[in-house]
């Protein structure tokens, strides 16, 4: 089957929504898409900015179709998207695993695979500029803190779901194809800071759904130290105690990760 939707470089976005739209009817589109392409989701996905003449979204699941098992995606709840004028600077809230001064030239995000120690891909380093050379997304989406304000705010950063399919980590076998064996990948993503202050941990699906994302910009500017430089987590479809500031370690697990909230009472999964 040909999944690729290929259209000339030139093709204006009407042509691209007229052609996935007639696709779409034909049922050429993978359950992922399908899933996206559910009433607010159509809408939303045909009016992301396009990469090669495709909506975003809908190529990165083609593209991922080997590596990523759709299923992950076919739950996906989209959250509500805003007019970018409407985002707005949140106050900072909460500091804990954050007490000591950043180096962010010395900073690396360490990811812990799920493949067994001693296998190549069990552990790996990464720079800012590694996360900053995945496609870069943005959203207008609502944070909401569980003390009851919320804010919008404009996102800039690299779809966790990208990095998982650019880098083995999240499987057992250390390789990207998890079509295979549904049990390859982890169950679970546990994410912290550097010191281990403060941590929060996410089942696959949520940690890959399209909105989940490595943050690296807050309203067009580079995350300041308070809200989490170099890199935080936002994932709209949980509230803001899911979204860990200076993440310094990702691991990937069959464990359920500890979490900093679920700990002090809250809900573990903190959807809402
Ligand atoms: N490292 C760290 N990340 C954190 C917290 C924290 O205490 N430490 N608080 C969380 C809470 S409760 C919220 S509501 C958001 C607030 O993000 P902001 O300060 O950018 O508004 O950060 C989350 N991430
Ligand atoms: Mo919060």
């Amino acid at each position: 089957m040909n999944n690729s939707v290929k259209m000339p470089p030139s093709a204006g976005k009407a042509a691209v929504e007229q052609e996935i739209r007639r696709r779409s009817r034909r049922s050429f589109l993978l359950a992922g898409a399908a899933a996206l392409a559910g009433l607010g989701g159509w809408r939303w996905l045909i009016s992301r900015p396009t990469e090669a003449g495709v909506p975003w979204p809908l190529r990165r699941v083609l593209e991922a179709n080997r590596q990523l098992s759709a299923e992950y995606f076919s739950h996906a709840h989209l959250a509500p998207v805003f007019a970018n004028q409407r985002a707005r600077m949140p106050r900072t809230n909460g500091s804990a695993g954050m007490q000591s001064a950043l180096d962010p030239a010395a900073w690396r995000l360490r990811v812990r695979g799920f493949a067994p120690q001693g296998s190549p891909a069990s552990s790996q380093e990464f720079t800012l500029a590694d996360i900053q050379a995945l496609p870069k997304v943005e959203m207008v989406t609502e944070l909401k803190c569980i003390e009851g304000w919320s804010t919008i705010v404009h996102w800039g950063g690299a779809r966790l779901a990208d990095f998982v399919a650019r880098y083995p980590l999240a499987t057992r076998s250390g390789t990207l194809s998890q079509s295979a064996e549904k049990n390859d990948l982890a169950s679970y993503v546990g994410l912290a800071t550097p010191d281990g202050g403060y941590y929060v941990g996410l089942d696959m699906a949520s940690a890959l759904h399209p909105q989940t994302l490595l943050c690296y910009e807050m309203n067009g500017q580079p995350l300041t130290e308070k809200h989490g430089a170099p890199l935080r987590l936002v994932l709209p479809v949980k509230y803001g105690i899911k979204y860990l500031k200076r993440i310094g370690t990702i691991a990937f697990t069959n464990q359920r990760p500890a979490d900093y909230w679920a700990e002090r009472g809250y809900d573990w999964d903190a959807g809402h």
